[in-house]
Parts: C-alpha cells; sequence; structure tokens
C-alpha cells in the first residue's frame, strides 16, 4: 500500500479523500490555491503546498506545479478527485510517465472514453445497449447525413464527439433544420473541444438519468454497486441524487449492470467509473462514461457498505477489490442533497463568510462539506459546499430523515439552496418517484 498521497483537488472530495487515507493509514499531502490556504483539510492534511493563485488554471489545473508538488513531498500516488484534472488523459499521462501512480483508469481508458464516439462504439462491442444513431461520427456528405438522420427518425440529438456533460449537443426536429444544425455544432465543438467531430442519436424526449457504478482491478476483476437516479438536475447541474432508482425492474437492472462489468474487463478498465444511461418506457440507453469517482458516490456506498474512495486506492495500488458480485447487496435506501452557496431560487452565487454553520445528525445521516462557522466561500470555484446524504431502510424513511436534517440544519451569513431542497422534499411528484431529467426545471418555471 502507498504510504503517501497526493489529493489533486480541493473542498469537500478533498476531505472525503483525506479521510480514506487517514483510514488506511496513508500519509496525505494537500495541495491548494493561495485562495484555499485556511481550508480545514489543508491544516488536517500531514503535508501541504501552495501551488498558485486563486484561479483554477493557475493552480488546481496547473500540471507542472501538482507534478513538482508530488516530488517535493516524495508522494507515492495523485488522487485527482473529480473536476479539475480527474478526467484529462494528458495528466493522467504526465503523472504515470513522472513516476507517480494515478488514482483512477489508464491514460488510454480516460481517452478512450472521452471521445464520445470512440466510448459509444466500444459499448456496443461489449454489448452495452446505446441510443439508437449514427454509429460513429457523421459523414460531410449533406445526403448521407440526411439519409442517417431518416433512418434514425425526428426527433434527432448531434453531439460533439468531443463534449459530453450536457456541452456541444443541439436537437433537431425537422430535416430543414437538420444541415445547418449540424454545421453550427460542428463549428461550435472544434472552437470548445479542438475537435469539431459530431454524431447523432435519436433525441428522447423524456427519459430519466440511471447511471451504474462499477469498480474494477488490475487483475481482471470487476463487479457492479447498483444504480443511481440523478434525475433531479437542473442544467445539466445534479441537484438530488439516489439509490436505488425508484421502480425500475432489478432484474433488468441486473442485466445492464452485468453488461456494465463485461464492458469493464473488455476494455481492461481499472478503478471506479460511471456508465450513464438514459432510461425511457422500460429501456436503457448507454450514453457517457465518467472515469472518475463522482460527487454523488455516497449513496451508493450508503446502500452497499462499500468505501469506493478506498477502493479506488486499494485498486490503483495493486491489490484485488474486496468483493466478489455476489458479495454486493443492496440495502435499503439513500438520498443526497447537494448543498450549494447560492439563490435558492435565482441560483446566483452567494459566496462570502459563514457566520453559522450547524449541521445535522442522527440515525441516518452523513454530512460531507469542508466548511465550517467562519470560513469564507471563495468566489473563484464551484458553488457546492457539502452534502447531506440521508439512509433509511426505505425510501420514505431516507425522505423523512432528510427533511428533518435540513430543518435541523442552520447556515447565517451566505445563501444556500436548502430551501429548494425542502420544497422538493414535499413535492408530491418527487415523493411518488421516477421523475424525468426535464422535472426540476419545468417545476422551476412552473408547468407542473
Ligand atoms: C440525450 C438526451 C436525449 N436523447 N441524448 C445531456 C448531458 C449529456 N450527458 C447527454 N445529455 C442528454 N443526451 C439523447 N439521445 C438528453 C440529454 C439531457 C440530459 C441527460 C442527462 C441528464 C440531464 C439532461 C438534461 C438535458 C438533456
Amino acid at each position: 500500500m502507498f504510504d503517501k498521497i497526493l489529493i489533486a483537488n480541493r473542498g469537500e472530495i478533498a476531505l472525503r479523500v483525506l479521510r480514506a487515507c487517514r483510514e488506511m493509514g496513508i500519509r496525505t499531502v494537500a495541495v491548494h490555491s493561495e485562495a484555499d490556504a485556511e481550508a480545514k483539510y489543508v491544516k488536517l492534511a500531514d503535508e501541504s503546498v501552495c501551488i498558485g493563485p486563486a484561479s483554477s488554471a493557475q493552480s488546481y489545473l496547473n500540471v507542472p506545479r501538482i507534478i513538482a508538488a508530488a516530488e517535493v513531498t516524495d508522494a507515492e500516488a495523485i488522487h485527482p478527485g473529480y473536476g479539475f484534472l480527474s478526467e484529462n488523459a494528458d495528466f493522467a499521462e504526465r503523472v504515470e510517465s513522472s513516476g507517480f501512480v494515478f488514482i483512477g483508469p489508464r491514460p488510454e481508458t480516460i481517452r478512450l472514453m472521452g471521445d464520445k464516439v470512440s466510448a459509444k462504439q466500444s459499448m456496443i462491442e461489449a454489448g452495452v445497449p446505446c441510443v439508437p444513431g449514427s454509429g460513429g461520427a457523421l459523414p460531410e456528405d449533406p445526403k448521407e447525413i440526411v439519409k442517417i438522420a431518416r433512418a434514425i427518425g425526428y426527433p434527432v440529438i448531434i453531439k460533439a464527439a468531443g463534449g459530453g456533460g450536457g456541452r456541444g449537443m443541439r436537437v433537431v426536429h425537422t430535416e430543414g433544420a437538420l444541415i445547418s444544425s449540424v454545421a453550427m455544432t460542428r463549428s461550435e465543438a472544434g472552437a470548445a473541444f479542438g475537435n469539431p467531430t459530431v454524431y447523432m442519436e435519436k433525441f428522447l424526449e423524456n427519459p430519466r438519468h440511471i447511471e451504474i457504478q462499477v469498480l474494477a482491478d488490475q487483475h481482471g476483476n470487476a463487479i457492479y454497486l447498483g444504480e443511481r437516479d440523478c434525475s433531479m438536475q437542473r442544467r445539466h447541474q445534479k441537484v438530488i441524487e439516489e439509490a436505488p432508482a425508484p421502480g425500475i425492474d432489478r432484474k433488468l437492472i441486473a442485466k445492464v449492470g452485468e453488461a456494465c462489468v463485461a464492458a469493464c474487463k473488455r476494455i481492461n478498465y481499472r478503478g471506479a467509473g460511471t456508465f450513464e444511461f438514459l432510461y425511457e418506457k422500460g429501456e436503457f440507453f448507454f450514453i457517457e462514461m465518467n472515469t472518475r469517482v463522482q460527487v454523488e458516490h455516497p449513496v451508493t456506498e450508503l446502500i452497499t457498505g462499500i468505501d469506493i474512495v478506498q477502493e479506488q486506492i486499494r485498486v490503483a495500488a495493486g491489490e484485488k477489490l474486496r468483493n466478489t458480485q455476489k458479495e454486493v447487496h443492496l440495502r435499503g435506501h439513500a438520498i443526497e442533497c447537494r448543498i450549494n452557496a447560492e439563490d435558492p431560487f435565482k441560483f446566483t452565487p452567494s459566496p462570502g463568510k459563514i457566520l453559522t454553520w450547524h449541521t445535522p445528525g442522527g440515525p441516518g445521516i452523513r454530512v460531507d462539506s469542508h466548511v465550517f462557522t467562519g470560513y469564507t466561500v471563495p468566489p473563484h470555484y464551484d458553488s457546492m459546499i457539502g452534502k447531506v446524504i440521508a439512509y433509511g431502510d426505505t425510501r420514505e424513511q431516507a425522505i423523512r430523515r432528510l427533511r428533518i436534517a435540513l430543518s435541523e440544519m442552520a447556515v447565517e451569513g451566505i445563501k444556500t439552496n436548502i430551501p429548494l431542497h425542502q420544497e422538493m422534499l414535499m413535492d408530491t411528484h418527487f415523493v411518488q418517484g421516477g421523475t424525468s431529467i426535464h422535472y426540476l426545471e419545468k417545476k422551476l418555471a412552473g408547468n407542473t
């Protein structure tokens, strides 16, 4: 096992990784920007290195500084967390060529999944169900493009191979709009991702976003840890996540989960990963794979009892997975509310000094947050300041515990989205379960 890990991230995930290291007896190095010098996890870490000014480009995305920090502190491995450099294949390559272990998949795997066309191609080959589409990059010839769209049937969606997470896509409802839409998506993709390649899919009008968590070691073992429902989102930012997904046939999930495991084995996957699916009318359709630990991993940890971050570290060190598929049992229900420093209904960021931070507790409540009374939320980064996660024997119990937890919570000095969560936890459609990816935006527009 490693002696020392460098955590190449900030905020709640830096603290989450630090806690996993502590439990495993691994020393930690925190790297931080000038704006995060006073963060609690920076002080909790065994060592810390300032890697640049507040702006992410000069600090958390500054590859030479991060590698240099690993060198001067003699760390053996680097955990990238989520966001920042976590899915940057060039970074993973630089980490490994500098003699450190990247806690994540091989650089080639990150690259393969980062290109959404090659990702989908490998999933089709592995037998993972995908959204019907162009089966590769769109050709140049407009006549060919028209043919492909006719074969798929309108509406279709044009997506950038270099996109993902909702960036670089355009819905097309009629043949008249097709060619100009392809041209616009291509030029935007070229400018945004340096890759003008686009592909086409059938546009699913009212799906749910269901994802499957996987773990794979370097000995050919892979398992899936059930699914998460992440449909409650606004502008591609998830707001509430839960596991398991309400109302979906367990046999179907097992079938899709086994296909994900087969895909992991086929591409020689390593570490934690997530297969993203759209689910509509009883069918699963793969859209993208995430090669990092995700914000919402705690809901899976609570229903499986498996520590995903510790497993990431173990498999990176060459150990075998601790559990076989037969030993993975889903028990109970978990729901996570992302707590953001923002206006709860206008969504404008609300950085600043936290004058009161009182967190809830009691049976089945987990709070993952790096903030505290007196902490100043810097304006330079993502507005998420923590997560409140409730576990219960049933979904109803998890909802009740979350309501109580949020009512106990007291935050002063900044605005948070807690009032929005409280409203969602009383919403009849949410409480019923199984709302689509469009539900929250419709509700906010007053259309439910
Ligand atoms: C889609 C889709 C409908 N049909 N693909 C958006 C994020 C990116 N991961 C893929 N996205 C979508 N792809 C087809 N063929 C609808 C979305 C989508 C979406 C997906 C998941 C979660 C939230 C979303 C919000 C809007 C659109």
